[in-house]
């Protein structure tokens, strides 16, 4: 046991950098990854994917080249902005209101469910433009789109036949707002998803609760909640938008999210859609073989390249719904050396925006979301349709990624993700098989001499250091035979 829980703590502080998420402990983190990453069945789960290893192959191919994604957060959380009765989180006269999360609010400062409920009969949002989200993500370079259909509130933000705590009930009524951003997804090419927290729901009477709180469900409690709301609604969000991917999401709910559990959502899933993706938080504790990609914990980034699909959540700021007073907006440039990082690994982004209770993205987010598609637009090549480079080092602030093309010479990215010291930069390729090297964005070209026998460096002016938003591309064209 002692062992068990030594290894688990090594592999995590090899795989695992950048910090944890608000709401969760270290040990929330640790068994997805290390069973995902290893590749190992975690329970008896019914191995669908071993009927048909092909399908469940091509089902995520999208998801593998797509590297870029919008998440959002929105619903009645929306309307308090972080802020109730003159508090505002974090807020450490709460016992557990020590977080940025406007979406926990109504945990965190303890705000009376009916209270918070009623905050339905104000969701207006009368400036929601699916199309100009939609067109928004598609600008910055996103390849897909996932909102909260329901968040851990129990909020559906459609008009569901299995609750009333729904959007019918609302100023929406009659609007079909997931219809909505589900057509402009397919009229702008982008594959569309759900969140649905399928554990957590604080206005089913079954519904579990944080583990920290007052309230505690049975199993049978829970069960009604399952069988009542949980698995319908799923089903009703397949059955009406037939998604591209479901985005469940548990941390420590082993015995809620028991593996049989598990295996009902996922068999509900596969029968009523084929080609709908499941995230490995589904049971982040014991995700089992089934499930199509590895979600990472909130803001991190594994180290090391990983075999299966994965992708990073991530926020721009520390909450993920809309807060009015969350200031911590990251730099494009360092959410961008997050994005090729991930890439660079085989990764996905999975970029968060949370928009406004009016409908509108906060100009923060519109200023970095246009910043990251422009210097896609330049440097995309280093993104789409690339794949790791195996059994190569990068330098430090550097990440390397190869163009998948089959024929001709080999095309590599060097992307100088942290700002170098000086203008010389040593990469572990013989000079011998450069055939040339220019700055991706303009085609400059960039002297190259040999270092030692297997380096070569390159000289880069000021100027070309400086170039495209602080992360300067570098085409390096390699001959397909290495010289040994
Ligand atoms: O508790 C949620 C949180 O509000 C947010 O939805 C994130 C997104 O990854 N998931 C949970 C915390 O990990």
């Amino acid at each position: 046991m002692m062992k068990r829980t030594l290894l688990t703590t090594l592999v995590v502080l090899i795989f695992l950098s950048g910090s944890f998420g608000q709401t969760q402990t270290q040990t929330q983190t640790q068994t997805q990854t290390q069973a995902l990453t290893q590749n190992k069945t975690q329970s008896g789960a019914k191995l669908h994917s071993q009927k048909n290893p092909v399908d469940q192959a091509n089902r995520a191919d999208w998801f593998k080249e797509a590297r870029f994604g919008m998440f959002v957060h929105w619903g009645l959380y929306s309307i308090l902005a972080g802020q109730y009765k003159g508090h505002n989180l974090p807020d450490t006269t709460f016992k557990y209101g020590n977080s940025w999360y406007a979406e926990w609010i109504q945990q965190r400062l303890e705000i009376p469910a009916k209270e918070y409920q009623e905050l339905a009969t104000q969701f207006n949002p009368i400036h929601f433009d699916a199309d100009q989200w939609i067109l928004e993500a598609k600008n910055a370079g996103m390849k897909y789109f996932v909102i909260t259909a329901k968040h851990h509130d129990g909020f559906a933000l459609w008009d569901s036949k299995v609750s009333t705590f729904d959007i019918a009930n609302s100023p929406l009524k009659g609007r079909d707002i997931l219809g909505e951003l589900a057509k402009a997804c397919k009229k702008y090419g982008l594959k569309f998803g759900f969140y649905y927290s399928h554990w957590q729901d604080w206005e089913h009477p079954g519904g579990d609760w944080p583990e920290w709180s007052k309230v505690k469900r049975s199993d049978a409690q829970f069960e009604k909640y399952w069988k009542e709301k949980s698995l319908p609604q799923v089903q009703e969000l397949i059955q009406r938008y037939d998604p591209d991917l479901l985005w469940f999401d548990t941390w420590d709910e082993p015995n809620k999210i028991t593996g049989h559990r598990r295996d009902e959502l996922i068999s509900l899933v596969r029968k009523y859609s084929p080609k709908c993706l499941i995230n490995g938080r589904i049971r982040y504790q014991g995700p089992g073989d089934d499930i199509d990609f590895l979600e990472m914990h909130d803001n991190q980034y594994p180290e090391k390249i990983l075999e299966r699909p994965w992708q990073t959540p991530a926020t721009m700021v520390h909450s993920w719904g809309w807060h009015a007073t969350d200031y911590s907006w990251k730099p494009a440039t360092e959410m961008l050396g997050y994005l090729v990082s991930n890439t660079a690994k085989g990764g996905n982004y999975l970029l968060n925006v949370g928009p406004m209770p009016d409908g509108r993205i906060p100009v923060a987010a519109v200023h970095r979301l246009r910043e990251m598609g422009g210097w896609l637009v330049a440097n995309g090549a280093a993104v789409y349709d690339t794949k790791p480079l195996k059994g190569v080092s990068a330098p430090s602030g550097v990440v390397f990624t190869e163009s998948n093309k089959k024929k001709g010479d080999r095309e590599i990215f060097v992307s100088i993700i942290k700002p170098l010291t000086t203008g010389a930069l040593i990469l572990p390729f013989n000079q011998s098989d450069v055939i040339s090297c220019n700055m991706l964005e303009t085609g400059q070209p960039v002297e190259f001499t040999e270092a030692t026998a297997h380096a070569v460096k390159l000289k880069l002016s000021k100027a070309q250091l400086s170039m495209a938003d602080g992360i300067p591309v570098i085409s390096l064209r390699l001959k397909n035979e290495l010289d040994k």
